[in-house]
């Protein structure tokens, strides 16, 4: 079961993606993510220029022993490009090892541990009743949990609120800047959710991603003026690079914390998880590694009654989003799972056996991940360079975004 080739295919089907192609020489191929939003052709070159020449001839079942060997054997270590890349590899051994065994990757995984996973959706607006509808919208879909966002009085543009029914923030062309100001912000959070709880009750889960944007003593604040309205989770409250930080929001609210969408290793997580200051951890395959790696945090989370909450928005392709379905079914920590559903384009180009139905999702039982990409299709949507925007303070400052 050697690996015969590796081809990287970037396309554009409503927004970028990159996705890595592992040849058998059995006539077996798997698929693996590789979108980094944004920095999408470094990942594809260092697959394409580094990494598919040290795979040809491995055995494609020996799934850890090159992690292993692209981890270690790089020198370099973690960081979003290698493991991105190494990701896409992971994955696609993985989807491979389940076509070989003729069984859905979950069955590898130690078989489903729920019948189907519970997922969020994204409902937002420029104004309060705005975002109302869009939450309608998704409970009458059959949504049990959903993230609000709504826009900050006076400021033109506000991170989470979508201009359409899909929700897409990465631009084509240079990336805007928008205004932020902490302070409006926090004001106008605790009302929307009071709004929201008198329409909807407490049966629907609500969530709300403050996206790295607030100081801890800050987010602190805003978490406990949230706790009436008892939110499934404030997500991303501070940046999380110094992990102790979280111990002071910890301190000042019992609101739900998540955080983790732009972690790629076990390190980045394991104070936060350790000292049990987040309730969620947002890893998720294509940026922290695959889903091997993925397991591994799982499983130090369990430890401490931190249940996962995998990051889904449509800049991890359907690729990722079968993977981390084959995780999520699967893990005993299972907490929720993102999905932002994606174009028709895109589904076009990566036709895929998980479905949804009633506010949950299932990856379907077809061999291995259950997502196939068109390539012919794919070649009609050319990459279009694209960023995010960037956030600024009112005086002009850089913050994060
Ligand atoms: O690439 C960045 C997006 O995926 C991110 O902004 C979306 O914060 C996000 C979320 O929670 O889905
Ligand atoms: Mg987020």
């Amino acid at each position: 079961m050697k690996i015969l080739d590796g081809k990287v295919i970037v396309c554009s089907p409503g927004r970028n993606f990159v996705t890595l192609k592992l040849q058998t020489e059995d006539g077996v191929y798997g698929l693996g993510d590789a979108t980094l939003n944004g920095r999408e052709l470094a990942v594809a070159s260092y697959l394409r220029d580094h990494v598919v020449p040290l795979l040809i001839g491995r055995d494609a079942r020996r799934i850890e022993d090159i992690w292993q060997y692209l981890y270690k054997g790089a020198y370099w270590r973690r960081g979003p490009v290698t493991m991105t890349a190494i990701a896409a590899v992971d994955t696609a051994l993985w989807d491979i090892k389940g076509k070989m065994s003729n069984a859905p990757v979950y069955q590898l995984l130690g078989g489903a541990s729920r019948d189907s996973v519970m997922v969020y959706g994204h409902a937002s607006g420029r104004t309060i009743d705005e975002t109302c509808e869009a939450v309608e919208r998704y409970a009458s879909l059959g949504y049990k949990a959903v993230r609000a966002q709504s826009s900050v009085p006076g400021l033109q543009s506000t991170y989470g609120v979508g201009k359409g029914d899909v929700y897409e923030p990465a631009e084509a062309g240079l990336a805007p800047d928008t205004a932020w100001s902490s302070e409006r912000y926090i004001e106008s959070v605790p009302p929307l959710f009071a709004r929201l709880r008198k329409e909807f009750g407490f049966d629907l889960h609500l969530l709300h991603d403050v996206h790295h944007r607030l100081t801890p003593i800050e987010a602190g604040r805003l978490g406990r003026a949230l706790e009436p309205h008892r939110l499934f989770w404030m997500e991303d409250p501070t940046p999380a690079e110094n992990q102790e930080s979280f111990r002071l929001i910890r301190q000042h609210t019992t609101t739900p914390l998540a955080v983790g969408e732009v972690f790629n290793s076990i390190h980045d997580c394991r104070t936060l998880i350790q000292d049990q200051l987040i309730d969620y951890i947002r890893t998720t395959v294509v940026h922290a590694g695959g889903i091997s790696h993925l397991r591994k945090i799982a499983a130090l989370a369990e430890l401490y009654q931190v249940r996962t909450g995998s990051h889904g928005a449509t800049d991890l392709s359907p690729v990722c989003m079968a993977a981390a379905l084959h995780f999520d079914v699967s893990v005993h920590n299972f907490g929720i799972q993102e999905y932002m559903r994606h174009t028709d384009e895109t589904d076009r180009v990566f036709p895929h056996a998980y479905r949804f139905a009633d506010g949950a999702m299932h990856p379907g039982d077809a061999p291995g991940l259950g997502v196939d990409i068109d390539e012919a299709l794919a070649s009609t949507f050319p990459y279009v360079r694209a960023y995010l925007p960037t956030a600024r303070l009112l005086d002009g400052t850089v913050h994060s975004w």
